[in-house]
């Protein structure tokens, strides 16, 4: 618990829609090691920056931190660890879409390859001179195919198990259709489907948990995209964009489906119909390492008071 006014530095960005905002000054400190040990010292010592930023009034729902951490390697550009109102997140693409063009804000770096250490690997991100972003993922693959669930109020669902830097389940041909006019029953539809996965025990690897359920349905314009998808994330908010990591596990699978050839371009498309590019390059174990491109503009600065007399400096209901 904060006793005297701190001040928290943040730089806001959207990527395709999704917002992100970056954590550039008077964070805690979260100690030294690698991306995902200092995660884990997140919930400890940082905790509170999830209501405080993300929650309301200050912010909302559907907004992901990116807590900028100077990198293990000097090499690298940056660290990040990301987080959401449900606590941090593995790999997040539209959030390192929105923190290079936020170090590029910054002043940090300029067009040409950053490489930026994550709790689930090190992704390599290309700023183009024109403005884009494209990221060079984690090694993504599917880990199995076809699983049914039975889903209360809904049937038989069938779906894939793949990792892009998150765990997924991907379902196409059942539940609402995919128009942002649905975005409620689409939600619930998500929450059943992540329940039910859970209560039949079915995970990712090592008996990890998927926290992020993805259904695709149509384009709005196949001259523009090749899929719409519906991303529905820990904490029970949809992400606006095409989620990267969600596209990193669409790639795997249409590749290892063969309908996906190494260089391949496919346009995934997001519930607003914003849509990320995205092709893989195989690694010969049945994984591949999936590029993704998409754009995000830096929205806002501001320097964050958590006041001590505020009730709700840590968000409504926060820490
Ligand atoms: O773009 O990878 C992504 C992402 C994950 C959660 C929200 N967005």
């Amino acid at each position: 618990m904060k006793a005297a006014l701190e001040m928290v530095k943040v730089i806001d960005s959207h990527t395709g829609g999704e917002p992100t905002r970056a954590v550039v000054g008077g964070a805690p400190d979260l100690g030294a090691g690698d991306m995902a040990e200092r995660r884990g010292r997140f919930a400890g010592r940082a905790d509170w920056l999830r209501g405080a930023l993300l929650g309301e009034p200050r912010g909302f729902g559907a907004m992901v931190g990116a807590l900028l951490c100077e990198p293990a390697d000097p090499s690298n550009a940056a660290g990040v660890i990301f987080f959401n109102n449900a606590g941090p997140i593995g790999g997040c693409l539209h959030g390192t879409m929105g923190l290079v063009k936020t170090l590029e804000y910054m002043g940090r770096i300029g067009p040409g390859q950053h490489r930026v250490e994550t709790p689930v690997g090190v992704v390599t991100a290309t700023l183009e001179a024109g403005g884009a972003v494209s990221v060079a993922n984690v090694p993504s693959y599917r880990s199995r195919r076809g699983v049914a669930v039975e889903v209360p109020g809904y049937g038989e669902v069938c779906g894939d198990v793949a990792w892009g830097g998150n765990w997924f389940f991907l379902v196409e041909g059942s539940g609402p259709e995919v128009e942002y006019g649905n975005t409620r029953e689409l939600l619930e539809f998500t929450s059943a489907v992540m329940a039910a996965l859970a209560a039949a025990g079915v995970s990712g690897e090592d008996g990890a948990a998927i926290d992020h359920v993805e259904v695709f349905g149509p384009p709005g314009d196949p001259s523009v995209a090749d899929s719409r998808n519906f991303v529905m994330c820990p904490g029970g908010e949809y992400d606006r964009s095409a989620c990267g990591t969600g596209t990193s596990a669409k790639l795997a699978c249409l590749h290892a489906d063969g309908k996906l050839a190494p260089g391949q371009v496919w346009r995934q498309s997001g519930i607003l119909d914003t849509f990320f590019e995205g092709r893989v390059e195989p690694l010969g174990d049945g994984k591949v390492t999936p590029v993704v491109s998409g754009r995000a503009w830096v929205n806002g600065e501001c320097q964050v008071l958590i006041d001590p007399g505020d009730p709700f400096r840590f968000g409504i209901g926060g820490a």
